[in-house]
């Protein structure tokens, strides 16, 4: 069994001051950088969303944040403009430790299609090819950790363990948005699925 770390989306723009801001998103960074040595493998997702993508409010005139429309894929949240390509608030978070990344994995950059898996887009059907990257390094194990626990993080953890890893959630080393009982929902979908969480 190897062991991989999969820690998401701990960018400028989901820490607090940034645009799509995640309360105490922050607070995870050294949890997250303390954890690292236990891995052999530490892949960061970095979302990495086009000027016009989809799944931003502003890109659907009239239309207010957080609301919900309906895409060809299912419903989407729209959200405010966040990790827009080459931004200051798509970087990471200058305290996470990157030298210890042995994959940088971007995400969401069809501008048509939202991604909070780091496995597949919001479709289900376009990888990212992360799931071949771990196959080959022989990782079993994946923990995941990060930001936005109802979100990327959930729906992360739950493609890794349908696609038959052992996916953990380390939820202390999480934050989440919880937009109407949206964590509530991801924790039951990811025990239902045969996520663990820890
Ligand atoms: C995320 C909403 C939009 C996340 C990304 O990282 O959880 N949430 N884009
Ligand atoms: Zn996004």
């Amino acid at each position: 069994m190897t062991k991989a770390l999969i820690v998401v989306d701990m960018q400028l723009d989901f820490c607090p001051g940034g645009r799509l801001a995640v309360a105490g998103g922050d607070e995870i960074v050294a949890p997250i950088n303390a954890m690292m040595d236990g891995f052999q493998t530490v892949v960061l997702t970095q979302d990495w969303h086009p000027a016009d993508h989809a799944s931003f409010a502003d890109n659907h005139p009239g239309a207010e944040p957080f609301s919900v429309t309906e895409m060809p894929y299912g419903p989407q949240v729209l959200w405010p403009r966040h990790c827009v390509i080459g931004s200051d608030g798509a970087g990471f978070h200058p305290g996470i430790r990157t030298d210890r990344a042995d994959l940088v994995i971007r995400k969401g950059s069809n501008p048509a299609i939202d991604s909070y898996s780091a496995f597949f887009d919001n479709d289900h059907r376009t990888a990212t090819g992360l799931a071949g990257y771990l196959r080959d390094r022989g990782a079993t194990d994946l923990t995941f950790v990060g930001l936005a626990h109802d979100f990327c993080v959930a729906w992360s953890a739950i493609d890794a363990a349908r696609l038959g890893f052992n996916a953990t959630v380390a939820e202390a080393a999480c934050r989440a948005i919880d937009l109407d009982g949206s964590l509530a929902k991801a924790r039951q979908d990811m025990r239902e699925t045969g996520v663990t969480l820890t």
